[in-house]
């Protein structure tokens, strides 16, 4: 058996997956805010940062695997038939960490938390994490010395993206960087802890670093010097996701019943693995992904680049040599919970607002919902702008159509240039599982959209896919085993002209906002 672990923004969640029987044996999720109250992080992240700042505290991401692993245990998974484990983080996100590090994980003790040990091994007490937005100072610094950075690492320096973040703390706590032996992605920090020793990191999560060289998968030394002094010395090197590391520690063998032959493996990034866990990770596919972030992906067999400077190239994951293209969308399920709690709705209320009160295209009432900082189109905003209507006082029928459309009309605006028409528009992610969502994609994308036929989450079953193949399974046959979609897709209803017209006066909205 193999286990998949997927440490995203608000929760910690496990698959064990069976390849000899096709059974999904187990699944176990942890809820930061709702388990881990104490960390006063609701939604996974310390709020009301300064600035853009956002940031959360890792010692939450490492009670929530030692609680995670308890669930699954006392929920009675035989951990000890897990052969393989591997694993997905939120990207971007880092951790920083003393030499102390390296002893602290070899000599970890059963008996104490993993936070009560590790934590006095922080060079830096919190993590910046995705939707931070407070580094543009630094974008353009990095940027200024080395211009080709989006040919060599497949993305504009971007806020979220590790670099600048590195960059930020060697400006403002030189000593602390000076004193950080080695700075970890949230997956490769994670498969360390589970490894007993520091892992590598993926070419699908190092490309969201603005420091990996695409071309060659390894560290570009004019992107680590441009970005903080020393900066090759606290790095761990690039391997491919799945790569061995070391056994299990005994630490996991002795509190929760690991087999000391398991073998700890490197992860890579949630959307990567969610990539994999689709079955989209060979070419023709694209998948949107609708977690606390909104993002589209696809595979793609060279990189691309986006002539507006939104779209990503990362790895792929498990196609040696390929890539993925991926966009992010910061006011995805965030935005959409907004709503909901300010207007008082359920989610199955959003469902029937959104489909049966008001028409395909809300009588030409546009809304681009960005409660927060977006990252695509880039834009410091924290409130809900329309094309002339008081979205405060329209009924709420009105605005769960208008967010909607207006999210999906976002991701279709900023996707043009991938001149990509799948069969399918596969669905995941939390809400993927709202019928009123699922429609709305269609309508707005003129293609049926699909979800996954079971309803594990595609970030955990890509990870368990990781851990399987690195033991001599094959992706086509694991791909018919665990990433079957629904028999019945979701099919667009006439809204195709509706909607290209309504994407014409959104993008003149989006044009209107990014330019005032
Ligand atoms: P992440 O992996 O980023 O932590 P998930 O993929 O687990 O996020 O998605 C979590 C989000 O899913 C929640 O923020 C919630 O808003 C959304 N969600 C859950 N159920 C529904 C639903 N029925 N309709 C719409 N959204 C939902
Ligand atoms: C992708 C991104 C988010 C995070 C959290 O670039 O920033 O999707 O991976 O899910």
């Amino acid at each position: 058996m193999y286990l998949g672990l997927d440490a995203s923004t608000q929760s910690i969640s496990a698959v064990i997956i069976d390849p000899n029987t096709s059974a999904i044996i187990a699944t176990e999720s942890i809820n930061f805010g709702s388990e881990l109250p104490q960390y006063s992080a609701p939604s996974g992240f310390i709020p009301d940062g300064q600035d853009g700042e956002v940031h959360t505290d890792p010692s939450m991401w490492l009670d929530a695997l030692d609680l995670l692993l308890h669930r699954l245990n006392s929920n009675g998974a035989d951990l000890s038939k897990i052969k393989t484990i591997s694993g997905a983080g939120q990207q971007h996100a880092s951790v920083y960490l003393s030499e102390a590090f390296h002893s602290a994980l070899e000599t970890l003790d059963s008996r104490s938390s993993l936070s009560e040990q590790l934590k006095p091994t922080f060079t830096r007490t919190t993590s910046p994490i995705w939707m931070d937005s407070s580094t543009a100072e630094e974008c353009a610094e990095i940027t200024q010395q080395v211009p080709s950075i989006l040919e060599i690492s497949g993305s504009v320096a971007t806020m979220r993206f590790t670099g600048s973040q590195i960059r930020k703390f060697y400006k403002q706590d030189p000593d602390q960087y000076q004193k950080t032996d080695i700075i970890h992605l949230n997956s490769s920090f994670l498969s360390s802890i589970i490894a007993g020793s520091s892992s590598s990191i993926d070419t699908g999560d190092g490309a969201g670093m603005n420091l990996m060289d695409l071309a060659t998968s390894t560290w570009h030394l004019g992107l680590l010097d441009a970005t903080a002094p020393n900066l090759s010395d606290k790095l761990p090197p690039i391997q491919p996701a799945g790569t061995y590391i070391s056994m299990i520690s005994s630490y996991f063998v002795e509190k929760y019943g690991f087999s000391p032959d398991c073998q700890a493996l490197s992860w890579t990034g949630d959307n990567p693995a969610s990539l994999v866990g689709m079955g989209a990770a060979s070419i023709g596919k694209m998948v949107i992904s609708l977690g606390t972030s909104d993002t589209l992906f696809s595979a793609i067999p060279e990189p691309v680049t986006d002539p507006n400077g939104y779209g990503h190239v990362f790895g792929n994951p498990i196609v040696p040599g390929g890539y993925m293209t991926l966009l992010c969308f910061s006011n995805g399920s965030l935005a959409r919970e907004r709503l909901k709690n300010d207007a008082q709705l359920s989610w199955t209320d959003f469902e029937t607002e959104a489909l049966s009160e008001t028409p395909i295209g809300n009588n030409g009432k546009l809304a681009a919902a960005f409660y927060a900082p977006e990252t695509t189109p880039k834009l410091d905003s924290n409130n809900v702008h329309t094309n002339g209507w008081d979205f405060d006082t329209a009924p709420s029928s009105i605005k769960v159509r208008a967010l909607l459309e207006g999210q999906f009309l976002n991701i279709r605006l900023h996707s043009k240039w991938m001149n990509i028409s799948p069969e399918n528009i596969l669905i995941t992610g939390g809400a993927s599982a709202n019928s009123g969502i699922a429609q709305t994609i269609a309508n707005v994308f003129n293609a049926p959209t699909k979800r996954l036929a079971s309803n594990a989450s595609s970030v955990s079953v890509g990870a368990a896919i990781i851990a399987a193949l690195s033991d001599g399974h094959d992706y086509e046959e694991l791909t018919k085993q665990f990433c079957q979609t629904e028999e019945h897709a979701t099919a667009p209803q006439n809204g195709a002209e509706a909607h290209t017209a309504q994407l014409r006066e959104f993008d003149a909205l989006i044009d209107s906002l990014v330019t005032e």
